[in-house]
């Protein structure tokens, strides 16, 4: 049996998802982030050495990092779904956005939450406006033109087909849905971009991705733009 380490709020619940597309059995054990913190708990570094979300044990087997989860897990039990066939084009531009939502997609979105975290951290008064005044100088001058950029060329892409991949539903989307769903909450991705605005509207409206949300439990980045 299969089961997902899955802590609050993050994305493990991605591997929910695929799991219940794929239509295979799995089980959840549940780790709660530090409330202060945003960590996770000490006993997730009991299943994998970094302690982060998503982890998964099949049998013996351990694997981290979503990417390779998703993988793994439509090699082992997609039959065929959810992944164009090898050697086709399709196969290439899967195989490109399985790893740019974690390799290219997230860094900036990781860096829009550390620098809009700084200025609410305690610190001396006199800090205080100039740890602003420079969060907001990155933001404005790097992080938001860079989220941009990324947010544009996604956007362009979905113009050339239906989904990611092509013109199936692939673990492609699955992969993408995080980064698309973290630049929604942070209010970088609004209806001026329809396309992305659109995929995420539809890949809320699948039954899988509800019953995956239904057994994950609360997942803030659905919620309104924080
Ligand atoms: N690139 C990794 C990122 C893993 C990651 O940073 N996960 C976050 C949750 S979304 C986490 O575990 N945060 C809590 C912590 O770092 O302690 C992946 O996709 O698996």
């Amino acid at each position: 049996m299969i089961t997902v380490h899955h802590l609050n709020n993050s994305r493990s619940q991605r591997v929910l998802w695929l799991l219940e597309e794929l239509g295979v059995p799995y089980e959840i054990k549940r780790y709660e982030r530090d409330a202060k913190t945003m960590l996770a708990p000490p006993e997730l570094r009991a299943v994998h050495p970094l302690g982060k979300s998503p982890v998964i044990t099949d049998g013996d087997v351990t694997v981290a990092e979503s990417g390779a989860i998703v993988e793994y897990l439509v090699d082992k039990y997609g039959n065929g779904k959810l992944a164009p066939a090898p050697g086709t084009p399709e196969r290439l531009r899967y195989t490109y956005w399985l790893h740019y939502a974690e390799g290219s997609a997230m860094p900036p979105l990781l860096l829009k939450l550390i620098f809009g975290f700084i200025p609410t951290q305690p610190m001396p008064f006199f800090i205080k406006p100039i740890a602003r005044g420079i969060c907001s100088k990155v933001m404005n001058t790097f992080i938001d033109p860079q989220l941009n950029l990324h947010l544009d060329y996604m956007e362009s892409e979905l113009g050339k087909s239906s989904w990611f991949a092509g013109e199936a539903f692939s673990a492609a989307d699955v992969q993408m849905s995080f980064p698309l769903e973290a630049a929604k909450s942070r209010g970088n991705l609004d209806a001026s971009r329809p396309k992305l605005s659109a995929f995420l509207e539809r890949i809320h409206a699948r039954p899988g991705y509800k019953a995956a949300l239904e057994k994950g439990g609360e997942y803030a980045l659905l919620g309104p733009p924080t």
